[in-house]
């Protein structure tokens, strides 16, 4: 219909619950995040799935571990799954879970279609399966390992509704002759149709064996095989029986890791086509982020944590690595030191630099107004000529999904502007009329050449260029400029700057590094014991600012002699990168200085607090609040509703530094 937009349905993988999300995982949802957010800005109504897989023989060991219902254990997984999406601002639009009631009708209906179609049988199947991958390994004997995972197999016979795989080998090898963009990258293709060229056996897809799956019906005991049930969860979300009125399906992209291709690319279309269902029309395996050469896992203790990250260097860090680092579609190695790296040398040192010293160098020279260009010289109109060569670069890329080619051809335009204001050295001019003419063409050029490069970079890194549009005084959203329109000179001259906000501080290497590592402890090994899905508090404060608690019991006085309170007196404050809510604090306690995190960061001033006495815990354990050592506590009155910290102190008397409370 005229004036509607174009659809673009996403998916990343249905994740399973048997464990929290890593790197790994956050890698896909960040590029589908991406790629949603450049779609939006190329003019497409867009909807991005995730969502849990919580079906299967996993799940059932995981919750009896716990000692738990499965249908509970799997609510708390989901529920700490889409809370760290949420929080990392990768929401989905839609987060299917496969215990929705709309997922297991639509697994139901998929499976009746194929049955009426010809395209199911019952037959008996013994054979050796991985419990960890949830597959039969046809060509395993008893005793041996699983080929994928290295696991031991098990030997299963069980009645089986067979899908009738077989009839498919030739329809999938011509539907990927007719869409040969539909398994990408190339590598990945060669590869399937190999092996569907090799022959395809038909495929068990119900089990007896397991209990915890969707019934199938009126054949109890039998639930569907888990892949049966996982890959429909992406139809399930866009109205399962109901899509043609959602007007989303077929997917046009299925985002997944190398690991689960054939099953995206030779089961999924195959059980689609014996539906007569439209198929999808691409599936885009990227590589693994590998630490140390191995592929992570909770059990090799080898995992990487998004949300350390995250709190220490800013989402918009994370994912920029994530999409810079690797090529997409290769494996990459995955390590603390080039993170922080290419922190500080592309973002606090490249994009952040450029963005303060020009908005500084605009509230200096023109008051803040972005300045009318005057008279261009050669070198103004090569940037110029740069920044539109990135423009078309640097979406062709993306639209290739070749997303670390296009961030460098971004990163490009910096380096470029960078090098353009050192060699012209607007901050050397003089207030003549003939330099404030030339310093305003200067500073509009590099001006102009921050918002192209803040609009190209926005599906990467979104609230930091949220922040420089803002720095620059544009007009609407960043998010709301269509990258079809986007050419050299749109820049809104006077309009005036928005108010400077730090974007990416420099940080230490070392104790970036020393910071994240201590918060993914934490958040691994937590202190307090937490059920398996709770997700970390979003903020530790410190213990300052507890919320009010119900009457406790009585204690006796030997219970509160226990607790050692001196009077201290504040020497430093100051804040903590990554954490808004903590101040470090060095505190003399009498008979030494110790440092100590509080929660009061909101509320206090650092500055203010120097000299001030406050009432010290000196004899609760060490230990890291946000990766900072902390030893001890000061003492605050928790106010409000919001529990608002107010220091407990001795405003009155002149109390000796030391001194004991009793
Ligand atoms: O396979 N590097 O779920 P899953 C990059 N439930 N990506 C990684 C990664 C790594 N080291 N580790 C995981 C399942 N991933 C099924 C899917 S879909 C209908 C059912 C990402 O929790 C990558 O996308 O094991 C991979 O395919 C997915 O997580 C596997 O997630």
């Amino acid at each position: 219909m005229p004036g509607e937009k174009p659809k673009f349905y996403l998916t990343t993988p249905i994740y399973y619950t048997n464990g929290l999300p890593h790197i790994g995982h956050t890698y896909t949802t960040v590029v589908a995040d991406a790629i949603r957010r450049y779609k939006r800005m190329r003019g497409y109504e867009v909807v991005m799935t995730t969502g849990t897989d919580e079906h299967g023989v996993n799940v059932e060991r995981a919750a009896q571990k716990a000692g738990v219902p499965e249908s509970e254990y799997v609510a708390k997984m989901a529920v700490a799954w889409k809370a760290l999406w949420d929080e990392l601002g990768i929401p989905a639009d839609e987060f299917i879970r496969t215990t929705d009631i709309r997922h297991v009708r639509t697994v139901q209906w998929l499976f009746k279609l194929c049955k009426e179609n010809g395209y199911v049988y019952k037959g008996n199947y013994t054979g050796q399966y991985c419990i960890y991958d949830n597959a039969f390994v046809t060509e395993a004997k008893p005793g041996d390992n699983c080929p994928d995972c290295g696991r031991p197999t098990e030997t299963v016979t069980e009645e089986n509704h067979y899908f009738k795989l077989s009839a498919f080998q030739k329809p999938l090898l011509d539907f990927y002759q007719k869409n040969p963009t539909f398994i990408q990258p190339e590598t990945r293709k060669n590869e399937i149709i190999s092996f569907v060229e090799g022959g395809l056996k038909d495929l068990s897809i119900t089990r007896t064996t397991v209990r915890w799956g969707i019934p199938v019906p009126g054949e109890e005991p039998h639930v569907f095989y888990v892949w049966f049930d996982a890959l429909t969860a992406y139809l399930s979300a866009v109205g399962g029986p109901e899509y043609e009125k959602r007007g989303m399906w077929p997917a046009d992209l299925h985002l997944v890791g190398k690991d689960i291709i054939r099953f995206h690319t030779v089961y999924w279309p195959a059980f689609l086509m014996a539906a007569m269902l439209p198929v999808p029309k691409q599936v885009w395996a990227h590589g693994w982020f590998l630490m140390d050469a191995s592929k992570m896992s909770k059990s090799k203790g080898n995992v990487v944590l998004p949300r350390p990250i995250a709190n220490m260097l800013g989402m918009d860090a994370m994912r920029y690595f994530l999409m810079r680092e690797v090529v997409f579609g290769q494996d990459g190695n995955f390590s603390y030191d080039a993170l922080v790296t290419r922190y500080n040398s592309d973002l606090a040192n490249g994009l952040g630099n450029l963005a303060s010293r020009t908005a500084a160098m605009i509230e200096k020279s023109f008051g803040g107004k972005i300045p009318k260009p005057g008279p261009r010289l050669p070198q103004d109109d090569a940037l110029a000529k740069t920044a539109s060569e990135v423009i078309g670069e640097a979406l062709d890329r993306f639209e290739k999904f070749e997303f670390a080619r296009s961030l460098e051809a971004i990163w490009s335009a910096i380096a470029a502007a960078d090098k353009y204001l050192t060699s012209e050295q607007p901050w050397a001019m003089s207030d003549s009329e003939a330099d404030m003419q030339r310093k305003a063409t200067i500073l509009w050029t590099t001006a102009e050449l921050l918002r192209v490069v803040t609009v190209l970079a926005h599906p990467v890194l979104p609230d930091s260029t949220k922040k420089v549009w803002t720095l620059l005084g544009q007009p609407g959203t960043v998010s709301g400029v269509e990258l079809d329109g986007l050419r050299w000179g749109q820049l809104t001259t006077g309009a005036q700057l928005g108010k400077a906000q730090s974007l990416f501080p420099r940080v230490d290497k070392t104790e970036a590094i020393e910071r994240i590592e201590a918060m993914a402890n934490e958040e691994l090994n937590p202190t307090q014991p937490a059920a398996p899905a709770t997700p970390a508090p979003a903020a530790v404060t410190g213990g300052a600012a507890a919320a009010p608690a119900p009457a406790a019991e009585k204690i006796g006085i030997e219970d509160f002699t226990k607790v050692e309170m001196r009077v201290g007196q504040i020497k430093t404050a100051e804040r903590i990168v990554g954490a808004d809510k903590l101040l470090k604090l060095t505190v003399d306690i009498g008979t030494e200085i110790r440092q100590i995190c509080a929660g009061i960061a909101q509320f206090y001033e650092p500055e203010k607090l120097i000299g001030r006495k406050v009432a010290v815990v000196v004899n609760l354990a060490p230990r890291k609040l946000r990766g900072v050592e902390s030893n001890g506590m000061i003492v605050a009155a928790s106010v409000g509703p919001e529990g608002r910290p107010v220091l407990a102190g001795f405003p009155d008397e002149d109390v000796e530094i030391g001194a004991r409370l009793k």
